[in-house]
């Protein structure tokens, strides 16, 4: 990210956002996690990583307001609750990644499973959208996504009715399941494909939609097809193609 950018992104974020780099889903046990001051170091704080564009950038597909709340309160309300709720599992999730930590999540935890899960699926989400997107990929994964669906097509039709029919707040995946086969699938609130024991088709995400009306009601109202139909015009195939890397 360009310093530039990085300015202007804490400037319209406000003060306190903690950057972090590209390649993690948080700042754990890292040299530049933020230290409360007067406290002990916090060995387990996630931090947001920048956007990457501006909350302009996906307009009119995603408009400006929606980027802004959607990163800068409702995916940073996430991570400050992650964040309070490793605090009190003394210890229990130290030295343990983001991803890890999905996947060795009980029912019960249910802090965790909705902050921790919102924190993943929100950095997916800003990861795999970019302004020059495109609905098709190319390369390995278009013939992968043929020869499992039968057509880039019907892939897409599949994964907008997973989008379109998920009943209340949740989450459409196009995931790589445990026997490496591509699926897709749908979760409620911020459950995900990490959740071995909580959800029914476990695996790694490669692209997922949130279709919480926080998401598009600003712009879409209650039209949720319309959504979904000018997310899938903003699909960041590179990051999508290269595997699940938060
Ligand atoms: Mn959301």
């Amino acid at each position: 990210m360009k310093k530039r950018t990085f300015i202007k992104l804490a400037g319209t974020v406000g003060a306190g956002m903690m950057i972090a780099p590209l390649a993690s889903c948080g700042g754990k046990n890292s040299a530049d996690a933020p230290k409360v001051k007067g406290s002990k170091p916090q060995p387990f704080l996630f931090e947001q990583e920048p956007l990457g564009y501006d909350f302009a950038a996906l307009s009119p597909a995603i408009d400006p307001v929606t980027m802004e709340i959607h990163y800068g309160k409702h995916h940073a309300g996430y991570v400050a609750k992650l964040n309070r709720a490793l605090r009190s599992t003394e210890g229990k999730f130290d030295n343990v990644s983001l991803v890890e930590l999905l996947q060795g999540l009980n029912p019960s935890d249910t802090a965790l499973r909705n902050n921790g899960g919102g924190h993943y699926n929100h950095t997916l989400y800003w990861r795999t959208l970019t302004p020059g997107g495109s609905p098709r990929p190319e390369g390995d994964l278009e013939k992968e996504l043929v020869d499992t669906f039968g057509s880039l097509e019907a892939f897409q039709t599949e994964f907008a009715t997973a989008a379109a029919t998920r009943f209340g707040s949740g989450w459409a995946w196009l995931m790589r399941d445990n026997s490496g086969a591509l699926k897709v699938t749908s979760t409620p609130n911020q459950d995900n494909p990490l959740m071995t024991g909580i959800v029914e088709s476990t695996g790694r995400p490669l692209l997922g939609i949130d279709v919480w009306e926080h998401a598009y009601y600003l712009n879409y109202q209650n039209d949720r097809k319309a959504y979904i139909a000018a997310f899938m015009e903003r699909i960041n195939w590179d990051v999508v193609s290269a595997g699940d890397q938060a």
